[in-house]
């Protein structure tokens, strides 16, 4: 199978609870290619079109709110299978019904609070990567 890419983002909670390191280091180990990294605060609006899909959940503005409350770390991250690869290595979006072993086990707090995300087919990932990244941006 052919090299594919994903979008990662460590969320605030995670980023302000100390994470981003040993959040890396599982993914680096796991075998992908760190192809752009950036530490940076989502303003509402790219949230908002980075989310747009949740628009009309009823928890859409709470993600909202949480996604731009603080820092986060985004990266294109690059290796076979990545995008199916990294939503197993992710686990559950809610954490207590994720596999020991995954991101949002070890990470996540609650379903909104869930350590990490990870985009979930090629044409998200396409799109989100464009939303976060320029093309100088990665290599
Ligand atoms: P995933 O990130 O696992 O693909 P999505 O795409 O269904 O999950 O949801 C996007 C994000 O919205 C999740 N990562 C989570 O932070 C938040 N979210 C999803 N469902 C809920 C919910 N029921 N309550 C609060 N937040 C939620």
């Amino acid at each position: 199978m052919a090299e594919q890419r994903t979008l990662a983002i460590i969320k605030p909670i995670a980023v302000q609870n100390g994470h981003t390191g040993a959040i890396l280091h599982t993914i680096c180990a796991n075998g992908y290619k760190l192809r752009a990294l950036k530490m940076m605060k989502m303003n509402k609006t790219l949230a908002s079109t980075f989310y747009q899909e949740h628009k009309d959940m009823d928890f859409y503005n709470d993600l909202i709110d949480f996604m731009t409350s603080g820092p986060i770390v985004a990266m294109v991250i690059e290796k076979e299978n990545a995008i199916e690869d990294f939503r197993n290595l992710m686990g559950s979006t809610d954490p207590s019904k994720s596999k020991p072993g995954t991101l949002r086990y070890q990470y996540g707090t609650s379903m909104r609070a869930n350590a990490i995300h990870g985009s979930k087919d090629e044409e998200s990932a396409k799109r989100e990567i464009e939303l976060i990244f320029t093309k100088k941006e990665i290599f």
